[in-house]
């Protein structure tokens, strides 16, 4: 099994765990990934996930290329269907997911965390889109990922230079959240505490939220505000908070 779903307290924790590839994306890891990512959604209890790479060198080393190197280009168009779609049920998961990037996060790997909702690296992560040294370009979201997250031109210079950005240059960028010294699952487990003790439907409406503010116009994405922040202002957990506002003490979310 090169993909390990594990509970940890609160949270999943979801390894690539094939080291002596530096965690290389197979096909069938992106399949294992797929049915990974379905379980944590159909798991009720987790209150966010966290994923890792196994070992002390990478995250993932991308796209496993002496996989990509024998197969059609018929199945290459589907693989990358195949990972778009894969890396996309991040966003639809029902928890908050945090990229822990111990090593190298290149092509696939880089697109794997991109993916997530947040971005912890230890000081030895590495990241980088580096396709055009191969003769391909990003095919797991990264060219519509990327720019989203740090803008066009950062963007465009990494993808079409294939250059690596180091740790401290990856938090500059804003391409990480946070760069972490210490034991980075432990890290991991503490920043999304951050956010877990809060009603977890109302977190979902803001991730969906803020998820809407690239596709649509100002106009557009406002309105979508407007829908969800009623809908966590009909909630039970809203009545709760503003109550316990006024009555000066701790409110209990019940996530509903
Ligand atoms: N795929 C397959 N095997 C890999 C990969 C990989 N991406 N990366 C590393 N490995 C293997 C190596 O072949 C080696 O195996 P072996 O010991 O059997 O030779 C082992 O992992 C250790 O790697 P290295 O000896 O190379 O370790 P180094 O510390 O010297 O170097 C690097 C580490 C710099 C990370 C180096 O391994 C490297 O450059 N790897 C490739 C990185 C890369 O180019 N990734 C992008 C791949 S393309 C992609 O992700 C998106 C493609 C989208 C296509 C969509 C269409 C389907």
């Amino acid at each position: 099994m090169a993909v390990t779903l594990k509970r940890d307290g609160d949270f999943a924790v979801l390894t690539l765990d094939r080291p002596e590839a530096l965690n290389a994306l197979s096909f069938a890891i992106i399949g294992q990934i797929g049915e990974a990512l379905d379980a944590v959604a159909e798991d009720r209890t987790a209150r966010a996930l966290l994923i890792t790479g196994a070992g002390d060198k990478a995250f993932c080393a991308g796209a496993d290329i002496k996989e990509l190197r024998s197969r059609s280009l018929v199945d290459q168009k589907r693989g990358a269907e195949l990972g778009q779609r894969v890396f996309a049920k991040l966003d639809d998961l029902p928890i908050a997911s945090v990229a822990l990037v111990n090593g190298y996060a290149f092509g696939g790997g880089m697109e794997l965390a991109l993916a997530c909702t947040f971005r912890l690296a230890s000081a030895n992560a590495k990241f980088g889109l580096p396709e055009v040294k191969l003769g391909l370009i990003p095919g797991y979201g990264g060219t519509q990922r990327l720019p989203r997250l740090v803008g066009e031109g950062r963007a465009l210079e990494m993808i079409l230079s294939g250059r690596t950005v180091d740790a401290g240059e990856a938090e500059r960028m804003n391409l990480v959240n946070k760069l972490i010294e210490d034991d980075l699952l432990e890290a991991g487990k503490a920043f999304a505490s951050t956010f877990t003790r809060y009603s977890l439907p109302v977190l979902n409406f803001a991730r969906r939220a803020v998820q809407r503010a690239h596709d649509l116009p100002l106009h557009e994405g406002l309105r979508v505000e407007a829908e969800l922040s009623t809908l966590a202002y009909r909630t039970a957990d809203a009545e709760e908070g503003m109550e316990a506002f006024e009555q000066k003490r701790k409110p209990e979310f019940r996530d509903a």
